[in-house]
């Protein structure tokens, strides 16, 4: 009939029309991405278009390829390199030789390559820099590495926070560069905020879904945000780190590596360390490509859905400067029931500088907020680790632990037993740890200084004057029967060698393992420190090695020499 006919006529106009239009749709989506007719819209090749292209590769240029460079500079030029390396505890002498737009290996694992993402379906993200003071050419590889390495679909924008610096380059030139960027924004604080509050700064305009944080000496490795996005898409209570990978601050060689990243920790000095990832989790894991959960994060890289990190109190806003907000942040994330990832797929290079390059002097303060507002009585393991932490002023944190009651987080017990049941949980019993100090020889203690932080084992112990400050001159008798130094994880065991009658550190024993035998002392009434397996005591001596007195073993006397206590403070 002719109703019926007008109507599948309508039909095919109609459907005639939306076709053409969505030809017209796809030509004009094509043309701003560059592309051909014959390309497909859909192609990831085309969704993965980051928001520029790197210059066409001139692999004979200094770093290329993320290649250490190595200069043979004399005179005026090596005195130029040592001023920038004072300056920045960077070679940036280096840097400037370096293409903002260098590539970098291919440094993740080669399953990587095969996971596909279905773009159009990811969240965006703005990302958020925040930076002081910080060298050009560092500041603004990290700007070119991040536009063409993000995917322009999912790239909302880049918001560099400037915390108040005050060098020159920083100021209109760094506006005028920027202005010709696509997708790249500037905001100033008024005042030195520190990276907490730079950070939210930026964060508060941001418009992306997820945000994703960087420091401002990064470059990043291909494919590194689609991961990150990912996941949080497929878990939104997920905070999801990159693999951090290394570029050398003075080389500037990029040294990643495909294998099993680390994952954090800290010890109880709350200092954040890093660990191979433990074999409970190694067993969770589907694949290689899957998510390895970690206790902690660094701090530097991650990246967080908006909402998720509005509903679990952004950051403390009292924290200063540098330190203490990564610690915060992840016992915060496990706590209030998220959890804290590391994508194996997604690679961010940092350059850890030669030393820090402002002063940290307010890290002190922020671990203390958190120990206060996320350890219930865990935070006397780290007082007594850190007396003068005791003393410090640390402000108000009724905020936090109100935040805390409100989203009903569970307690630093829980974190210990179920996120981080690896770590070692110092017993601290009454009257057996801070200084070991001897009666015989007046206020000498107990000393040990690993020349490596990352190494600590292998050296003498030796005796020397007390401070007080816990750190190196704190050791714990344990209810095992070892002399600890454990205010570092792993932690070291006194160990008592017969042979030289020295004693050292080594690695205490694992969770669960039996105390081996040349670790075990009895810690006697007397005072007297006996070595089961040799049947001797420790002695202070006077001159154990060159001059510098020390702990020895020698046949039990009794005497004062042997008399050993334990004090807190000085
Ligand atoms: C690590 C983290 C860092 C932060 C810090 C603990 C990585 C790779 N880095 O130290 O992000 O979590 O531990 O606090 O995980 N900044 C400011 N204002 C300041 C101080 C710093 O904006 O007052 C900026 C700085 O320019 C940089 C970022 O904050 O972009 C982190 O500072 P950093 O690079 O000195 O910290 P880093 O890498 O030694
Ligand atoms: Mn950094």
């Amino acid at each position: 009939s002719w109703s019926k006919l007008a109507r599948k006529k309508g039909y095919a106009f109609l459907l005639c029309l939306l076709h053409t239009r969505g030809i017209y749709a796809i030509r004009i989506l094509k043309q701003r991405r560059g592309l051909s007719d014959g390309e497909d819209v859909d192609h990831p090749k085309l969704l993965s278009r980051p928001v520029y292209n790197k210059p066409p590769l001139e692999l004979n240029s200094l770093g290329e390829m993320g290649r250490a460079v190595k200069l043979d500079l004399t005179g005026d030029e090596k005195r130029k390199e040592e001023e920038s390396i004072k300056k920045h505890q960077i070679n940036i002498y280096v840097s400037d030789k370096i293409s903002l737009h260098r590539r970098l290996p291919e440094r993740w694992n080669p399953e990587c390559k095969n996971l596909k993402y279905d773009y159009q379906s990811l969240p965006s993200t703005t990302v958020v820099i925040a930076f002081y003071n910080e060298a050009w050419s560092t500041l603004l590889r990290t700007v070119h590495s991040v536009l063409e390495t993000s995917p322009d679909l999912l790239l909302n924008d880049i918001i560099l926070v400037d915390d108040y610096s005050d060098r020159e380059h920083l100021q209109e030139p760094l506006e005028n560069y920027i202005a010709s960027l696509r997708k790249v924004r500037l905001i100033r604080a008024r005042k030195r905020e520190g990276l907490v509050r730079a950070r939210l700064l930026g964060a508060s305009i941001a418009t992306g879904d997820v945000l994703t944080f960087l420091d401002c000496h990064c470059e990043c490795h291909e494919g590194w945000l689609e991961p990150l996005l990912h996941r949080i898409k497929e878990e939104p209570t997920a905070v999801v780190c990159p693999v951090i990978d290394v570029i050398d601050w003075n080389t500037f060689q990029y040294l990643g590596n495909p294998g099993e990243p680390q994952i954090g920790g800290f010890d109880w000095r709350l200092v954040f360390t890093w660990h191979q990832v433990p074999e409970y989790e190694q067993k969770r894991r589907r694949s290689a490509t899957d998510v390895i959960r970690s206790p902690t994060m660094a701090g530097g890289l991650f990246a967080v859905g908006k909402k998720y990190f509005h509903y679990l109190g952004t950051y403390d806003t009292g924290m200063e400067v540098w330190g203490g907000e990564n610690l915060e942040f992840s016992f915060r994330i496990w706590q209030c029931g998220g959890s804290l990832e590391i994508h194996p797929c997604s690679h961010v290079g940092h350059i850890f500088p030669k030393k820090a390059p402002y002063s940290r002097s307010k890290a002190l303060a922020n671990s203390v907020r958190a120990a206060e507002v996320w350890m219930d009585e865990y935070k006397e393991l780290y007082y007594h680790r850190n007396p003068h932490a005791r003393l410090e002023a640390y402000g108000d944190v009724t905020e936090r632990r109100k935040l805390r009651m409100r989203l009903g987080c569970k307690n630093f017990k829980w974190f210990l037993e179920n996120i981080y049941p690896d770590i070692h949980v110092p017993d601290d019993q009454p009257g057996k740890f801070g200084m070991l100090k001897n009666r015989g020889m007046e206020n000498y203690c107990f000393d040990y200084n690993p020349p490596d932080e990352n190494n600590i084992v292998g050296h003498k112990i030796i005796l020397y004057p007390c401070h007080g400050m816990g750190q190196n001159q704190f050791f714990e008798y344990s209810s095992a029967g070892e002399i600890r130094y454990n205010t570092r994880e792993p932690a070291g065991c006194a160990v008592a060698d017969p042979v030289s009658t020295f004693l050292s550190i080594h690695l205490c024993r694992k969770l669960l393992e039996a105390v081996p035998e040349d670790q075990r002392f009895e810690f006697r009434e007397d005072g007297t420190l006996y070595h089961v397996q040799s049947q001797q005591c420790v002695q202070a001596e006077q001159t154990l090695d060159k001059d510098i007195p020390g702990p020895a073993l020698r046949p039990c006397t009794g005497s004062a020499h042997q008399q050993w206590f334990f004090e807190e403070r000085a």
